[in-house]
């Protein structure tokens, strides 16, 4: 049917016509062609359902096949906009409607332009627009009266004000978010029809948001912890969250151990403590009963547990997930996220520092990145296999305490993610998106794992409550780029005006429209399903200790040595002594080095291990595996966007300052210059200088490394200060680089620290040369200085 041109605003005449028809017609139905505009489209509406006799789909509704292949519906153009009005009066102008709704595009979908609010060079104003003259005082009923009650304009501001918290997540509620791309290698048509990969160079917008899951909304960044990597792909075919972790297996193999483990590991619900923390009787109480969680334990106390930054830390999907090409044949994939600043990690002891001096380290450090134009990157890379593969491995590839090593499949990188702008406004992006695993789109899905199951519940459940209702996915930062049609109307806090009476599928009277989509929409994966309902789950699920022997394995000494220390305290904080020599009888079963060495850091006897789940051990395909240890990505940016302490005091060499401050900025790094206070300092020269950061404000810990200058007198008055010779102590015990000029030696020598190693350059004469080998060394931390116990 050809679209006829929309006419003006209804007559008078028109409008007389309407009292005519909204209950009750002719049964011959009104002639076409009166001019009576009302009259017009009553007969187009009749047109338009005439036009669907009957349900062409019915007869595909039913049966196997029918099942396997979803008839796309019947459309129907109706003769003219009219048809899907709601009223013939939506062309009048009237102010607050605005233009009419633009075919296909509801207002609560699409970029967020027209929710961003800019209040600069306005009058303030209430919610209602109505400005306000005075934001200062109440009304009183008089200067020393009492307030009156029809001061709306304070009653509004308070009562606003008293809402402005909602739930916060029941896990990963503290996180920090940011916006994106993600950009394609080349096309994977052949393996996967989703969007974000049917093109070399094709962009997708993304919103990322990374956290911590124990803690509170307002607990610190650098907890031991897993960190969130949550993805959120706004595709032309809809929104695809990959909500995944920076550690590719989980604690537990069945959603229906979640809310378990969760109570377990948050503060004990008696005193509510400890906050942010594993290092408790209840927690260690749990994993040592579940031995699953052995593998996820030793990731946790590695130093995947104290990422150095967001930035920084890899991210994994955890679940295997399906990619379903257009012919409807699926490959099974592990996602993979490697950060092109490589993985970096904290020393334990700095990492509880810094929860005192900068809570926000890692929310700062992202931020700062974006804001300085340091973009991070991650590549996305992915693992495939077929069922026939996934059939032969020692384990089971639907159990998420395992990881599929890339001896056995290797990762191919196929795009790059870039975040590029920090949100407008940490609550309404940040805070209030929804990621949910149930968000996926046609070319991506699910395989049976029994936890990734419970999250495509939960998730949806939880925004729930937390965002107030069903409509969340209308929040702006929620919301699709992809247009969206349904018949799913009202609920909480509806954004989307919808036009028209029909709100039901099929119809006619809407011209069957939204119709679905059939073999261009989501098509579920048709995995053959043959057996008993039961709860329970295959045999090779019940091997827990192969691959976390794998890993422990796979670290270098240092690394090693990390976990060891990570055990020993968390199970130091333990006060029930059966639970942690239940927890030390599991790692034996991991590596009796690795339970000798903790047992005696807590001056017991390494128990023997713990009966396992399984008779026969499956013998595990891989021994080693490199990609288990941080020290295989080093990343290929060196020092860029790195945090780097210049001391300076009156006296100090101005000419090294101002070369080094050069020569760090050259290198991407980020030099700020420490004096004992803030403020103005005199070099040696007479030229002023001035301190961005003071020992006290910004300690040591929240530095990637540390220059002393030359300059006699400024030396001698750091040597009297202790808090500086603490700073330099601190760096050196946690492995950072120093780079020490002339004068600046009996500064080392006052602070107790040993000769100089592969991070503690000595300048000596050639400044420039000492420059490059810091900026060199600075990169990595350096491990192998480390004693236990430390000596400085
Ligand atoms: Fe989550 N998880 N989870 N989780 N999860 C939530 O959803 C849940 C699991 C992950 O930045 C909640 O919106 C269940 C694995 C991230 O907003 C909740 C199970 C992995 C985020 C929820 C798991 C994750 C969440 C809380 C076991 C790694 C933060 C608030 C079946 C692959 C996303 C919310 C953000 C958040 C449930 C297990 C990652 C309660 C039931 C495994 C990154 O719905």
């Amino acid at each position: 049917m050809a679209k006829k041109k929309r006419s003006s605003p209804p007559s008078k005449a028109a409008g007389r016509a309407a009292s005519r028809n909204t209950d009750s017609a002719s049964s011959r139905g009104v002639p076409p062609g009166s001019g009576d505009r009302i009259a017009e489209r009553a007969a187009d509406v009749d047109a338009t359902a005439a036009a669907m006799p009957f349900n062409a789909n019915k007869p595909f509704e039913y049966g196997y096949d029918n099942a396997h292949h979803p008839q796309e519906g019947e459309g129907v153009e109706a003769p003219s906009d009219d048809v899907g009005a709601s009223t013939l009066s939506e062309l009048n102008d009237s102010g607050k409607p605005g233009a009419p709704a633009m075919p296909g595009k509801p207002v609560a979908v699409g970029p967020l332009e027209p929710v961003r609010v800019d209040g600069t060079a306005r009058r303030m104003t209430t919610n209602q627009g109505v400005p306000v003259a005075d934001n200062q005082h109440s009304l009183t009923a008089g200067l020393r009266g009492p307030a009156l009650l029809k001061d709306f304009i304070l009653r509004e501001k308070i009562t606003h004000f008293d809402h402005e918290r909602i739930p916060e997540r029941i896990v990963h509620a503290r996180g920090s978010g940011a916006h994106g791309f993600f950009e394609c290698y080349a096309p994977l048509t052949k393996i996967t029809r989703a969007a974000p990969f049917q093109a070399k160079g094709k962009i997708t917008p993304v919103f990322v948001r990374f956290s911590t899951v124990q803690g509170e909304r307002g607990s610190k960044d650098t907890a031991r912890d897993v960190r969130g990597f949550a993805v959120k792909f706004y595709t032309d075919e809809g929104n695809w969250d990959l909500v995944g972790n920076n550690i590719p297996v989980f604690f537990i193999q069945d959603a229906m151990k979640f809310p378990d483990l969760v109570h377990a590991v948050k503060p004990e619900p008696h005193h509510a403590m400890p906050q942010a923390a594993s290092a408790h009787d209840t927690f260690w109480d749990f994993v040592s009963l579940m031995p699953e969680s052995t593998h996820m334990l030793l990731w946790v106390m590695s130093d995947r547990g104290i990422p150095r930054s967001f930035r920084m830390m890899q991210g994994f999907g955890v679940h295997t997930y399906r990619f379903v090409n257009d012919a409807g044949e699926s490959t099974l994939v592990k996602f993979h996220w490697t950060p092109r600043l490589g993985t970096h990690q904290l020393a334990w002891e700095e990492a509880v520092k810094i929860s005192g001096a900068d809570p926000d380290f890692h929310r700062r450090d992202l931020w700062e990145a974006i804001e300085a134009g340091e973009y991070p990157e991650w590549e996305l890379g992915v693992q495939l296999f077929t069922e026939e593969q996934a059939n032969k491995f020692s384990f089971d590839v639907l159990d998420s305490t395992k990881i599929v090593p890339e001896e056995l499949v290797p990762v191919q990188p196929i795009g790059r993610l870039v975040l590029d702008r920090n949100p407008d406004n940490f609550f309404a992006e940040t805070e209030q998106v929804a990621f949910c695993t149930a968000h996926v789109v046609p070319g991506i899905d699910f395989t049976n794992d029994p936890l990734l199951a419970g999250r495509i519940h939960s998730y949806v459940d939880t925004q729930i409550t937390r965002l107030g209702g069903p409509n969340f996915h209308e929040i702006p930062i929620n919301s699709p780029l992809a247009p969206v049609h349904n018949n799913q109307r009202d609920g909480m806090h509806r954004q989307a005006v919808h036009r028209g009476r029909v709100s039901y599928e099929p119809n006619s009277l809407g011209g069957g429209c939204p119709f679905q989509a059939g073999q261009m929409g989501f098509v579920p994966f048709p995995e053959p399903v043959a057996q008993d309902e039961l709860r329970g789950h295959p045999e090779k699920f019940a091997e827990h200790y192969n691959q976390a022997t794998l890993f422990f394995e796979s670290q270098t000494p240092a690394e090693q040595a990390h976990i060891v220390g990570a055990f020993r305290f968390e199970l130091s904080k333990v006060t029930v002594p059966a639970i942690r020599e239940r927890m030390l009888a599991g790692l034996a079963n991991v590596s009796t080095d690795l339970a000798g060495k903790v047992a005696a850091g807590l001056g017991m006897n390494a128990p023997d291990p713990l009966p396992r789940a399984i008779a026969k051990v499956p013998k595990p395909e891989v021994k080693q595996s490199p990609a288990l240890s941080m020290t295989s990505f080093p990343g290929d940016l060196g020092i860029r966007s790195r945090k780097f302490a210049v001391l300076v005091a009156d006296g100090v060499d101005g000419g090294v300052v101002n070369m080094v401050v050069q020569g760090l900025l050259d290198a991407g790094a980020v030099p700020r210059l420490m004096g004992v206070r803030i403020g103005p300092c005199t070099t040696r020269n007479g030229d002023a200088l001035d301190a961005d950061v003071s020992v006290e404000n910004e300690p040591g810990v929240l530095f990637d490394g540390m220059i002393v200058p030359d300059g006699e007198a400024a030396m001698e008055a750091m040597r009297r200060d202790a808090r500086v010779l603490d700073y330099i102590k601190e760096q050196y015990r946690h492995c950072k680089s120093l780079l020490i000029f002339g004068d600046a030696d009996g500064l080392l020598q006052a602070a107790g620290i040993p000769g100089p190693d592969a991070g503690l350059v000595l300048a000596g004469r050639n400044a420039k040369r000492g420059l490059a080998d810091f900026i060199e060394a600075a990169a990595m931390r350096h491990w192998e200085r480390e004693t236990d116990p430390p000596k400085v």
